[in-house]
């Protein structure tokens, strides 16, 4: 395409093309402007109508919002132009007409139902708020990758279809993969344990995890992006270490390089918390405690109970910043979670907490076969279907930790956002299949 210039960038005395969006027409008479928008923002086009050509005019007053148009001309300074400049065309060439009704409007003047938005997802998109979310999302997905370099791990991808579930049976989708039952892949627990027994040691892997979650939650999706860890030759003290890295480096990252997109979502920058210290580590039992003193409960919680959402909302108001779970119940954590060493009724599993939600959850992994295999036979699952990856544990499986993080989670308490799917650009629920 012909050299066009972002409406940003545009300066005083020269001559440019710039292409984008009919934000706008305002029409005063014998003056008229089209405001053009593209992703770098908006330029003001002065249209006179006894001075310039009149089919020129009658094309730019002919086009509907919303339509891609590309224009030509001299950028003059203009202080009551929004942006300060404002070009006056000498082309104007309608590249692809949009309808004059339009399913929302990207100029935010009219509000538009979350659903009507995420059905229009493209034009959703052109609002500039919207479109910080995502570039937000992106800047988190890049800091996240760039500190699991520092913390010597090594991305990888695992089957998103496989043969059998790791975090419950009840949240599986089946498929049929060429006459067999499969699934979709739930976590990619058992491989990234497999590959921190391989010869890579620290893994990381961000990608989709499927979960046929019944309800439908402000805070759950059918379809997520986890940002998995392992490590071998590590704890859970060192797991939940770099887990508070990651997400210091992702709240970093955006504080230093998306101010402009804060600052469009009505963040201070300067007061946007990048979290500092040490995250507080509570043991299950006294974050028990801890909800019932807080009085908020109508049921006081009992050793061996879920924290749920009410209780995870009562703590997470009582501690006030990200905090840990540690110590839970060996038997509410999965078969693949290590018991500690003291005293087998109590985890290696912990959770870290956002103030509003569980962000991850993580622990030392069980790397003796003979323990493997009977964590499998007390969940009631059969060991001999997860062959693939017990039999590992027989040739030299190091100890290993490592956590699941969800990132839409990250994001949408990192932006204080209301819904989950304010995160995902085409999300998965229960009634969302499409776009
Ligand atoms: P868990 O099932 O707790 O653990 O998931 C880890 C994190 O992933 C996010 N998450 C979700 N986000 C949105 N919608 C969902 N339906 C959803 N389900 C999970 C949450 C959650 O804290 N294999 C373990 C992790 C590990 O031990 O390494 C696992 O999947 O933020």
């Amino acid at each position: 395409m012909q050299d066009r210039t972002y409406a940003a960038d545009v300066d005083a005395g020269e001559t440019a093309t710039v292409a984008g969006w009919v934000h706008e027409i305002r029409d005063l008479g014998g003056i008229a402007f089209l405001i053009l928008r593209d992703t770098s923002g908006k330029l003001q086009i002065k249209l006179e109508k006894d001075e310039m050509d009149e089919e020129l005019v009658e094309t730019g007053l002919g086009v509907h919002r919303e339509s891609v148009i590309s224009v030509s001309g001299d950028v003059k300074e203009e202080p009551r132009a929004p942006t300060g400049f404002e070009l006056v065309p000498e082309s104007i060439d309608v590249i692809s007409a949009a309808d004059p009704e339009l399913p929302l409007d990207p100029s935010g003047k009219v509000d538009a139902e979350l659903p009507t938005r995420l059905d229009n997802r493209t034009l959703d998109l052109r609002k500039p708020e919207v479109k910080a979310i995502f570039e937000i999302r992106a800047e988190v997905l890049r800091a996240v990758r760039e500190q699991f370099r520092d913390l010597d791990c090594t991305e990888i991808n695992t089957p998103k279809i496989v043969a059998t579930g790791t975090e419950g049976g009840t949240e599986l989708f089946p498929i049929t993969y060429f006459g067999r039952e499969a699934f979709m892949n739930q976590s990619p627990q058992l491989f990234k344990q497999l590959m921190a027994g391989s010869g890579l040691e620290k893994v990381f892997e961000i990608g989709p995890i499927f979960r046929a979650e019944e309800h439908n939650t402000p805070r759950h999706l059918n379809e997520a992006t986890s940002i998995d860890f392992e490590s071998a030759f590590a704890d859970h003290h060192d797991a939940m270490d770099a887990a508070e890295e990651i997400v210091r480096a992702a709240y970093g990252a955006v504080a230093e390089n998306c101010e402009e997109q804060l600052d469009l979502l009505g963040f201070d920058v300067e007061d946007f918390g990048v979290p500092e210290g040490e995250f507080p580590r509570l043991t299950y039992e006294e974050a028990i405690e801890r909800v019932n003193a807080t009085g908020k409960l109508d049921e006081q919680l009992v050793f061996g109970d879920d924290l749920s959402t009410e209780a995870e909302r009562a703590l997470g108001e009582d501690v006030g910043t990200f905090y840990f779970i540690t110590s839970w119940p060996s038997h509410v954590k999965p078969f693949y979670i290590m018991d500690q060493d003291d005293d087998d009724s109590l985890s290696t599993g912990f959770d870290m907490m956002h103030p509003r939600m569980e962000l991850v959850s993580g622990g030392q992994r069980e790397h003796r076969y003979e323990e493997l295999v009977a964590g499998f036979e007390q969940q009631g699952l059969d060991p001999e279907q997860f062959d693939y990856y017990t039999k590992m544990f027989k040739y030299g499986m190091p100890p290993h930790a490592g956590w699941g993080m969800g990132a839409e989670r990250l994001v949408m308490t990192m932006l204080d956002l209301d819904n989950i799917r304010e995160t995902v650009l085409f999300p998965r629920d229960r009634q969302r299949l499409s776009p």
